[in-house]
């Protein structure tokens, strides 16, 4: 696979998989840096996470753009164009403008994150990102002292995304996190899995991930983000409010209100692996609940 941008991490281009976990397993959970002194290792950190082949990250996917079968985004998605590609970052912000994709990249530290995923169809997987964090473009824009939320958007391109004709969604995509959540160190953007640019599949050029999130707020291919003061309307949630709320934190203890979310399926296990407990804000609970003091959270879902 060709590397397309200057410092997405070429040397890692050829790293054999067991290599590059071998070097990189300790970042799992110990990402955010906080927390961790004098209370010991927080339960995210000390578990060893054992990522999935990159052929399951790549293969079993959901990016309804290019169709709802967990395959059709690997099989359709080489039709989106990647490269040029700009985000406008607009709204509450200093500096609005269209940021050129490799501007970004050159202003941005890219790291390595393994962090678990957790679909809110009771799916996971431990998935090897690099990424770099969401504060650091956001403060490249400036955001401004009446900034409350940060609303994100995929590109939508008809002639680009075969499923998009359907109205499964009203496109485009769009999906939203609270400031403090937006900042938060565990908070990224991701540009790479395993060391290769993302795959179109996965959200190519740039895609957010929020690991404590259920999956669906992890948005790809994103065009536009604005820093706004009224929580903004999220793609799920206006699909179906009842079932999809503005939060969506994982959360084994508040089901989903056709299917339990106490227990997840890893994928990659065979036919026959064993479901496994699901943990509370996906195992990210040190990191981030002081986010959530004093939230109801079976309310605010
Ligand atoms: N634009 C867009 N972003 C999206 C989706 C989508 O359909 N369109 N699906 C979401 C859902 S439901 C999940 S679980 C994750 C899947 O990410 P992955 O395919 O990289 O595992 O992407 C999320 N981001
Ligand atoms: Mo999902």
């Amino acid at each position: 696979m060709a590397q397309r941008w200057t410092n997405t991490l070429k040397d890692r281009d050829c790293t054999p998989e067991s290599v590059f976990l071998n070097r990189r397993q300790w970042m799992a959970g110990a990402a955010a840096g906080v927390g961790l002194a004098g209370l010991g290792m927080p339960a995210a950190a000390s578990e060893t996470l054992e990522p999935n082949s990159y052929d399951d990250i790549t293969q079993y996917n959901n990016y309804y753009e290019f169709g709802t079968g967990k395959g059709d985004p690997a099989r359709n998605a080489h039709t989106l164009t990647t490269a040029p590609w700009s985000v406008k970052i607009d709204g509450l912000v200093d500096k609005p403008g269209d940021y050129a994709f490799e501007d970004i990249l050159k202003a941005m530290t890219i790291e390595d994150r393994i962090y678990r995923f957790r679909c809110v169809e009771a799916w996971s997987m431990v998935i090897p990102w690099n990424g770099f964090e969401l504060a650091d473009l956001l403060a490249m824009a400036g955001v401004q002292s009446d900034a409350k939320y940060v609303a994100f958007e995929t590109a939508l391109r008809p002639d680009e995304m075969p499923g998009v004709r359907f109205p499964v969604l009203d496109w485009p995509y769009v999906e939203g996190l609270r400031l403090d959540e937006a900042m938060h160190p565990l908070t990224i953007m991701a540009t790479g899995i395993y060391g290769k640019d993302i795959p179109n599949q996965n959200g190519a050029p740039l895609r957010l991930v929020v690991p404590w999130k259920y999956g669906f707020k992890s948005i790809k291919s994103v065009v536009r983000i604005t820093l706004t003061d009224k929580q903004p309307a999220t793609s799920w949630n206006k699909a179906n409010a009842r079932e999809y709320g503005f939060y969506s934190n994982v959360n084994p203890q508040v089901d989903h209100p056709r299917w339990s979310q106490a227990s997840e399926r890893p994928i990659g296990g065979g036919l026959f692996a064993k479901r496994k407990p699901t943990l509370m804000l996906n195992g990210y609970e040190e990191d981030v609940a002081a986010l959530y003091a004093g939230m109801d959270m079976k309310k605010n879902f």
